[in-house]
């Protein structure tokens, strides 16, 4: 299968080096990383060790593929999504942290949208070289259940034929909350704190609050008509950081290295579908208030 990877930060890397094992792949992303991986292909350490071949660009304009993955972070969406309506690809899947990715995707490019999540941990340690932190599975799925099936199922054969453990569900939307509801408690109370992921598995007022903050994205994502229970999401927040423990969450990173966040499709998404259906998020609310106010000290919030 011709993949174009869209998104060559760590996790977009990862996969794009594993899928390149039997694929053709190409990963569209920025230097210094993509003229790394022209000259010296990519590394993989951790999990297993592997070079790796992948095709590698700054520039997808006008490309077609099979499929293009798109790892991009949530404020590049929009941008990944005009570029590949100029190209040509039989199915388009969005392996992004956040809600709201698939909607813009689905409204540029005509082409089956599905609904992925990812559970490796991946980390760019250089230029050229991803470090596989944790093994992880994917799950994927139709993101308008009726007409994407067949899609989703012919993605997932070939990434379990380049040894990717892969599973496809019919309920991604239910499964893309329940990611945000992980994804609203330990990213941003990571970042303000500027602790692993594992100081939330410790019980004490940052566990509390990032508990606090799952039961309220799930109380949100049942107004909005989803069926996520409280427990389910407090379970699965104790899970990821106790699985995670040594890991700085991607907001934690992106604080610490001055970069802009991606708070809008978290913890703002929340609040946006709260406020459309009458509901209350106001731990969400002070949450994103925080990481927004950080992101204008440091000179790089949302334009
Ligand atoms: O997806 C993540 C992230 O860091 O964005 C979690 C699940 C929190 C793991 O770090």
């Amino acid at each position: 299968m011709d993949i174009l990877v869209f998104g060559a930060g760590s996790l977009g890397s990862l996969v794009g080096g594993l899928l390149a094992r039997t694929h053709d792949v190409t990963l569209v992303g920025r230097d210094p990383h993509i003229a790394a991986v022209r000259r010296d292909g990519l590394r993989i350490t951790g999990v297993e060790t592997l070079d790796v071949s992948p095709a590698a660009t700054t520039d997808a304009t006008g490309a077609s593929a099979d499929l293009a993955v798109v790892a991009v972070k949530a404020y590049d969406t929009e941008t990944a999504a005009t570029v590949l309506a100029n190209g040509d690809y039989d199915a388009v899947l969005s392996l992004q942290n956040g809600m709201g990715n698939e909607d813009v995707l689905a409204a540029h490019v005509d082409a089956p949208v599905l609904a992925g999540t990812a559970t490796c941990g991946a980390r760019l340690a250089d230029p050229g070289h991803v470090e596989w932190t944790g093994r992880g599975t994917i799950t994927l799925g139709p993101w308008r259940p009726a007409d994407d099936a067949e899609a989703a199922e012919r993605v997932a054969a070939a990434f379990r034929a380049a040894d990717l453990p892969t599973e496809v569900a019919a309920d991604m939307r239910r499964r893309l909350w329940e990611k945000l509801a992980i994804n609203a408690a330990i990213n941003p109370v990571t970042a303000l704190a500027r602790v692993a992921n594992g100081a939330l598995a410790e019980p004490g007022p940052l566990a509390d609050l990032a508990r606090a903050a799952a039961v309220e994205t799930a109380t949100v994502a049942r107004a909005d008509g989803v069926d996520l229970a409280d427990e389910t999401a407090k379970d699965a927040v104790a899970t990821v950081a106790r699985e995670t423990a040594r890991n700085r969450s991607s907001m934690h990173r992106d604080v610490t290295r001055g970069r802009r966040t991606e708070i809008d499709a978290i913890n703002g998404y929340v609040v946006d579908r709260a406020r459309a259906t009458g509901a209350s998020a106001p731990i969400n609310r002070t949450l994103a208030a925080l990481i927004r106010g950080w992101e204008t000290g440091a000179g790089v919030s949302t334009p």
